[in-house]
């Protein structure tokens, strides 16, 4: 190991000492706490259905070479990217990344189809996640899907969502590992309906449909996504954030609050107090959005801090399942994977350097003043001396010198991709 690193975490943990904070307990809760991430990154969302990119209110922007093209690159680009991080990782699979000699339709899709990706997990011990695809697709072409007036065309949806819960509780089962099946829709409007409650109705029977069966939370659990907004989608979400939050509370499911489906002043980290009162669980979309639901890299700013704190502060390591959901294209895929997964771990790495039982002392107390001092110090205290040395004791690169390593597999992987 770098001597540095470890001297400068000798110094740290010193320091946090003297707060009554045991870094090396620190350590070894963070490296247990699983971050989901999403295999989308990799590939511009398009999957390896049809060569074409996502539609319904997401887009991935940019022409950064190095896509990854068929089900072996992007294994290539995970096995690459498990090289590189610490910690506990798992994937994220949506739908369209199925493998198919013969084009299959997504109402018939089986687990056989996701066979490759199992076997793949199961070599890296690592747990799947898993989410139907209803965007991207003829049948989402007028923007409605499960809340669509046709009932042909909702029945092939549901279809779908039946059939992808299958998929899941099949790969929970296989790996011993429970996956996370998320339910998004893209479904809305980009001009002001007048029929709103309808189209929510509609989507409360056809979700009923799908989550009617029982099936083993060992193996699997249900998640539904909100959003407010997205491109096209400018006037009403037919899924939104109360819709869900009511259907999830009722019906014993996840709620998944991504970061980048609110108001653009409005944060996801003061919504998990609120919601894990409720709901068992949760599941996390953490992004960045910079004007809209853009799905820009995860940076280390503010909210990802305070997201990370917030799960810690209330005491829901367990109960909050962290996945990512971002997708850039302008830059190296592998750094986009890297640096955003690093982020959310630094962010949980400094929540849990927190003096939490002090800081929650001085509130009660009304000890503002304590508190606002412990918080500004805490901000500038060695947590990446930390983190840093997380990576090490995983043998895993540390701080900056990641970027070598990217450098390299771009060189003699990326950039020969057409
Ligand atoms: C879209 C949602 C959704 C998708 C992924 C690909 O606004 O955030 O989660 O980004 O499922
Ligand atoms: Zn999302």
């Amino acid at each position: 190991m770098n001597p540095n690193v470890e001297l400068a975490y000798k110094l740290a943990k010193e320091r946090y000492a003297e707060i009554g904070v045991d870094t090396d307990a620190v350590l070894n809760i963070l490296k247990d706490i699983p971050v989901s991430v999403h295999c989308w990154q990799a590939d511009d969302v398009m999957g390896f259905e049809v060569d074409q990119g996502a539609s319904g209110g997401i887009l991935c922007t940019g022409n950064y070479p190095g896509r990854a093209r068929t089900p072996e690159e992007l294994r290539a680009d995970l096995d690459q990217f498990l090289t590189l991080m610490p910690g506990t990782i798992r994937l994220n699979l949506h739908a369209i990344y199925r493998e198919s000699e013969t084009f299959v339709d997504r109402a018939k899709i089986t687990p056989e189809h996701f066979k490759n990706w199992i076997d793949w997990a199961k070599q890296n011990k690592i747990g799947l996640d898993f989410n139907p695809t209803y965007f991207s697709h003829p049948n989402a072409s007028d923007g409605l899907t499960l809340s669509h007036p046709d009932k042909g065309i909702r029945d092939y949806w549901i279809e779908h969502g039946i059939a992808c819960r299958e998929i899941a509780a099949a790969m929970g089962k296989e790996l011993g590992n429970r996956c996370v099946m998320n339910t998004w829709i893209p479904d809305g409007f980009k001009d002001t309906p007048v029929d709103r409650f309808g189209a929510r109705k509609r989507l409360v029977d056809s979700l009923d449909q799908i989550f009617a069966k029982q099936l083993d939370p060992k193996h699997m659990r249900d998640a539904v996504e909100s959003k407010l907004f997205g491109i096209g989608v400018e006037s009403c979400t037919v899924g939104s954030n109360e819709f869900y939050l009511a259907y999830a509370v009722k019906n014993n499911l996840m709620l998944t609050l991504d970061s980048g489906h609110f108001h653009p002043t409005e944060v996801i980290s003061d919504k998990l107090s609120s919601a894990l009162l409720f709901t068992d669980e949760l599941l996390l979309h953490v992004s960045r959005p910079v004007r809209w639901d853009s799905d820009h890299v995860v940076t280390f700013d503010d909210e990802l801090q305070q997201i990370a704190s917030e799960i810690v502060r209330c005491d829901a390591v367990k109960r909050v399942n962290i996945g990512l959901d971002y997708f850039d294209a302008t830059i190296n895929r592998m750094a986009a994977w890297v640096i955003g997964t690093r982020n959310m771990q630094k962010a949980l790495c400094k929540a849990l350097l927190e003096p939490a039982a002090a800081l929650k002392k001085m509130e009660e107390t009304f000890n503002y003043t304590e508190r606002l001092a412990m918080l500004e110090e805490l901000k500038a205290m060695p947590w990446q001396a930390v983190y840093d040395y997380f990576c090490a004791i995983a043998d895993k690169p540390v701080g900056g010198s990641v970027m070598q390593a990217i450098r390299k597999y771009e060189n003699d992987v990326q950039s020969k991709r057409g």
